[in-house]
C-alpha cells in the first residue's frame, strides 16, 4: 500500500484507541501509587490568613509553607512594559482565582484524598474581586499583583499612521466586538503521575502534554533539578488544542510531592476542574474604526483590543500572547495601507489565560470579518466582492503585510471564490427571497483567514519568549531486522501526528507504515523537541523526519550499493530494498551485515551508521502561511432567537496534503469547535468572581445534532520555504465560524435591522439584538 506523502489512509494509532489499548495516564499502573485531590479557593480574591491541616493527617497534606524550596512558575518575556506575575505551585499569601490550588492532598484512593482535601480548613479574608477588564482598569481597582501598580501584564502598541486614510475615506464604520471566555474541553483532561525512580535516579513523570521536552526543562527549573534528572513520558493523549501545551501548577506540586513522600502520585483533572479551575481563554473586546473608500476598499484601521488573561502568566507562553498576537494578525488576509493598534493584557480574578486552537485569531477573525460585511452594507456590494478586492492578490506573492507577516504563497481571492461556488452564493438572493415569501429567514456569511503555521525561532523570540526554542529534531534508523523506527520528542495527540511523521519517513524510504515503529513524547528516548502546538507539528516535526530519513535514505544506498558490488548513484530505493535493476538487497540485509557482521564491511561504508539524528529549521523563520475561507447558510427563527445551520463549506490550501483523510477530521473537529465558539460556548462569572458554567449541562459543547455536514474543497499550493512545500493546519478550522455564523445570521435578520456584535451568538444574544432592533 502506498503509504508515503498524499496517502490518504487511516491512522496508525486508530486500532489502539479504537480497541481500548491506548495509554493514557489514568491507566498507568505502577505498584504504591497514591491519588492526589487539591483543596482549590472558594474565593475569587483573597487574602490567605491560616491554613489548618486536619489533626493526624499532617503528613499527607501539603502547603505552600512545606514546598519553600520549589519556585513559582516563572514566565519571563523580554518585551518592554511586561510584569512578570510569580504563578507558585501552592497559592501563597493570597488566592487570586477560584479554584487556586491551596493545598495537595494524598491518599491511597482520589475518593479518600477528595474527603482529606474536605477536611482542610482554610481561613480567607476577602478583597475585592476584579472580574472585568473595565473593572481591573478603573482608577480605583484593587490589584491583583500588589507590587504592579495596575492590572495590566503588558500593552503594545502598533503606531500607525492613518493621517491618509481618514482624508480619504468615505465610509468609516465604527464598532465594538465581544467574544467568551472559552474552556478547552480535550475529551481526557489533564493527568499526572510522578514518582521518582531510584534506579534511574530520575524524578518520572507521565503528564498529558503536548510538549514533553518543554515540561522537563520547566519541571526542572521549578523544581532545581538537572534535566537529567527528569523524564518527561507523554503517553496517549486524548487531546490537547492548546490546554495541554503549558506547566500547570498541578504537576509541579505533585512532582515535589511524590519526590518528598517517595511514592508515585497521580492527579486526574475532573470536568468540574476543568472547567472552573483550569486555565481558559478568548475573552477579547475591540473597538474597530474601519476606512473604507465606496468601493468597499479598506484603507486603513484603527483598534484597541483588551484581552481578560486571568490571574498569572502561563509557563512558557505568558499572558501576553494572547492579546499580542491579536494585535499582530486583526489585518488577516488582506491587504491594508494604515494599521494602529493598541491591546492590553489585562490581570483578573480568573484562571490564567492558555492558548486554544487558533490563540488569538478566533477573535480576530470574527472581528474583522464582520468590519468586512459591515463595510459591504454601507457600500452597497456583495460581501465576497468586497473581500476580493480587499484580500491579498495571488500576484502579489510572496507578501509581507503591514504588520511583517510574510505571507509566503497561495491565491486569497481565488479561495473565497471556490468556496462561493461551493455553497451556490450566486444564487443564494433568489433562495432567500423564495424562503422569505414562507416565512423563513435564511442569511449567508463568508469568513476568511490566514493561518501562521510553523513558526521559528526569530518568532518566538520577537514575541519575547526566550525559553521557546522554535526548531524540532528527530530520529530515524533501521532497526536490526530492517524495519524502520522513526523517534520524535514531539507528540501525537488526536491530531495524528504520529501517523503523518512515518508517511515523511515512507516518502524517502519507500516502506509502507506497518513497517515503521514511531516513538514519541517520551524525553528519554527522543531528542530536544518543543512540541505541538501553533500547527507546527507537520512541518517542524514532518521536516526532521524527512531530513533524517534523507540521510539514512542516502546512508543505506551505500550500504546497498557495496551488497550488489555496484556504486551508490547505481541505485534506488524501493519496496524496503536498495535495487540497482537487476539484483536487490533488502533493508533486512543490509540491517543484518551493519549491525551484526560489521568485520565484513569496508571502512567508508562501516561508519555510515543506520541512526540518524536531524535538526530542521524551515528556509524561513517567520512560518508558513495556510489560508481558507469558511462560508455558512443559516436559518434564524426570529421567535426563539435558535440558529440552525443549513450548509457549511471549506475551501482551504494547506500546502501539500500528507494524509487528506486526517486532514477532514482536523477540519470537521476544528468547524465543530469553531461553532462551539460562534453559538453556543461560554464560561461565566458572576459579579464575586464565581464560575457559573461548572458543568457541561451549563457549559453547552455542540454535538453532533449542532453540526452541519461540512463539505470540503481543497487547493494544494507547495510553499517554497518548507520541505516538500506542506503547511501546518491543525487550528485553521476553529479559527473562521464565527465570522462566517455571525455574518450569516445578521444577514438572515438584516430585514429586521440586526446586527449581533458578540459571541456566542445564543438564542438569548439573538432575542435581545431583536428587542434592541425593535426598539429603535
Ligand atoms: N497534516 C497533514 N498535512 C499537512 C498538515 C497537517 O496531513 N499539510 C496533519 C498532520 O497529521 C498534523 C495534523 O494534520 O499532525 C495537524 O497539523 P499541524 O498544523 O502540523 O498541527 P500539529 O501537528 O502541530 O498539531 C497541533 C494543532 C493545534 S496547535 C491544535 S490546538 C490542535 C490541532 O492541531 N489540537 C488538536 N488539532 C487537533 N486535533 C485533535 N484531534 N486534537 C487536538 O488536541
Ligand atoms: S492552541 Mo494549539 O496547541 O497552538
Amino acid at each position: 500500500m502506498q503509504s508515503g506523502i498524499g496517502a490518504r489512509i487511516p491512522r496508525k494509532e486508530d486500532a489502539r484507541h479504537l480497541k481500548g489499548k491506548a495509554q493514557f495516564v489514568g491507566d498507568i499502573k505502577i505498584a504504591g501509587t497514591w491519588e492526589a485531590a487539591f483543596v482549590r479557593s472558594p474565593l475569587a480574591h483573597a487574602r490567605i490568613t491560616a491554613i489548618h491541616k486536619p489533626q493526624g493527617a499532617e503528613a499527607r497534606v501539603f502547603t505552600a509553607e512545606d514546598m519553600v524550596d520549589l519556585a513559582p512558575i516563572r514566565c519571563e518575556s523580554t518585551l518592554p512594559s511586561y510584569k512578570v506575575s510569580d504563578y507558585p505551585a501552592l497559592a501563597q499569601g493570597k488566592v487570586r482565582y477560584v479554584g487556586e490550588c491551596i493545598a495537595i492532598c494524598i491518599a491511597p484512593t482520589r475518593a479518600e484524598a477528595e474527603d482529606l482535601a474536605e477536611a482542610v480548613r482554610v481561613d480567607l479574608e476577602p478583597l475585592a474581586p476584579v472580574v472585568s477588564v473595565e473593572q481591573a482598569l478603573a482608577p480605583e481597582a484593587a490589584l491583583l499583583h500588589d507590587d504592579w501598580g495596575d492590572n495590566l501584564f503588558l500593552t503594545t502598541n502598533h503606531a500607525g499612521d492613518l493621517t491618509e486614510a481618514k482624508a480619504k475615506a468615505t465610509v468609516v464604520i465604527e464598532r465594538e466586538y465581544e467574544t467568551a471566555r472559552q474552556a478547552m474541553n480535550p475529551m481526557e483532561g489533564k493527568g499526572v503521575l510522578a514518582h521518582w525512580d531510584h534506579k534511574a535516579e530520575q524524578l518520572v513523570a507521565y503528564t498529558s502534554t503536548q510538549v514533553p521536552h518543554l515540561i522537563r526543562t520547566g519541571l526542572s527549573e521549578c523544581l532545581g533539578l538537572d534535566q537529567a534528572e527528569v523524564r518527561v513520558i507523554a503517553p496517549d493523549v486524548g487531546g490537547g488544542f492548546g490546554y495541554k501545551c503549558v506547566l500547570q501548577p498541578e504537576e509541579l506540586s505533585l512532582a515535589w510531592v511524590a519526590r518528598r513522600v517517595d511514592r508515585p502520585i497521580r492527579w486526574t483533572e475532573d470536568r468540574r476542574e476543568h472547567l472552573t479551575a483550569g486555565a481558559n481563554t478568548r475573552q477579547h473586546k475591540y473597538k474597530i474604526t474601519a476606512y473604507a473608500d465606496d468601493t468597499g476598499r479598506l484603507l486603513g484601521l484603527d483598534a484597541d483590543i483588551w484581552v481578560d488573561v486571568g490571574a498569572y502568566s502561563v509557563w512558557p507562553f505568558t499572558a501576553c500572547l494572547e492579546a499580542a498576537q491579536a494585535g499582530g494578525n486583526l489585518p488577516g488576509p488582506y491587504d491594508l495601507g494604515a494599521y494602529a493598534c493598541r491591546t492590553y493584557s489585562v490581570a483578573t480574578n480568573k484562571p490564567g489565560f492558555t492558548p486554544y486552537r487558533g490563540v488569538a485569531r478566533p477573535g480576530v477573525c470574527f472581528a474583522m470579518e464582520l468590519t468586512m460585511d459591515a463595510i459591504a452594507r454601507a457600500v452597497g456590494r456583495d460581501p465576497l466582492e468586497v473581500r476580493c478586492l480587499n484580500l491579498v492578490q495571488g500576484a502579489a506573492m510572496p507578501y509581507t503585510n503591514i504588520t511583517g507577516k510574510f505571507y509566503d504563497s497561495g491565491d486569497y481571492p481565488a479561495a473565497a471564490r471556490a468556496a462561493a461556488e461551493m455553497i451556490d452564493s450566486a444564487n443564494f438572493r433568489a433562495r432567500q427571497k423564495a424562503a422569505a415569501a414562507e416565512g423563513r429567514h435564511i442569511g449567508i456569511g463568508f469568513s476568511t483567514f490566514t493561518e501562521q503555521s510553523a513558526h521559528g525561532t526569530k518568532v518566538f523570540a520577537a514575541w519575547g519568549l526566550p525559553l521557546v526554542p522554535g526548531y524540532e529534531q528527530a530520529m530515524v534508523k533501521l532497526t536490526p531486522s530492517g524495519t524502520v523506527e522513526v523517534r520524535s520528542g514531539n507528540h501525537s495527540f488526536g491530531q495524528g501526528l504520529e501517523t503523518t511523521i512515518a508517511q515523511v519517513a515512507c516518502e524517502w524510504l519507500k516502506t509502507d507504515l506497518a513497517q515503521v515503529k514511531v516513538t514519541m513524547g517520551d524525553t528519554g528516548l527522543t531528542p530536544y523537541s518543543t512540541g505541538a502546538y501553533a500547527s507546527r507539528g507537520m512541518v517542524m516535526a514532518g521536516g526532521a523526519v524527512s531530513k533524517a530519513a534523507e540521510e539514512l535514505a542516502r546512508r543505506l544506498k551505500i550500504h546497498g550499493a557495496h551488497l550488489l558490488q555496484c556504486k551508490p548513484d547505481e541505485v534506488e530505493i524501493n519496496d524496503c530494498a536498495v535495487t540497482n535493476g537487476i539484483a536487490s538487497a533488502s533493508f533486512a540485509e543490509i540491517a543484518s551485515a551493519w549491525y551484526l557482521h560489521p568485520d565484513r564491511l569496508p571502512d567508508d561504508v562501516n561508519t555510515a551508521g543506520l541512526e540518524v539524528t536531524e535538526g530542521y529549521k524551515p528556509d524561513i523563520d517567520t512560518g508558513v502561511f495556510t489560508y481558507a475561507t469558511h462560508a455558512a447558510i443559516v436559518e434564524v427563527d426570529p421567535a426563539t432567537g435558535r440558529t440552525t445551520i443549513l450548509d457549511y463549506v471549506i475551501f482551504e490550501d494547506c500546502g501539500r496534503r500528507v494524509n487528506p483523510l486526517i486532514l477532514d477530521g482536523q477540519s470537521y473537529g476544528g468547524a465543530a469547535q469553531g461553532i462551539g465558539t460562534a453559538l453556543f460556548e461560554e464560561v461565566i462569572y458572576d459579579a464575586a468572581g464565581q464560575p457559573l458554567t461548572s458543568t457541561l449541562a451549563d457549559y453547552i459543547l455542540p454535538g453532533p445534532a449542532e453540526l452541519p455536514h461540512f463539505r470540503l474543497g481543497h487547493a494544494e499550493t507547495l510553499s517554497p520555504y518548507s520541505r516538500h512545500g506542506i503547511k501546518g493546519v491543525g487550528e485553521g478550522a476553529a479559527i473562521a465560524p464565527a465570522g462566517a455564523i455571525v455574518n450569516a445570521i445578521n444577514d438572515a435578520l438584516s430585514g429586521y435591522g440586526v446586527e449581533l456584535t458578540q459571541i456566542p451568538a445564543t438564542p438569548h444574544r439573538v432575542l435581545s439584538a431583536l428587542l434592541d432592533a425593535q426598539d429603535k
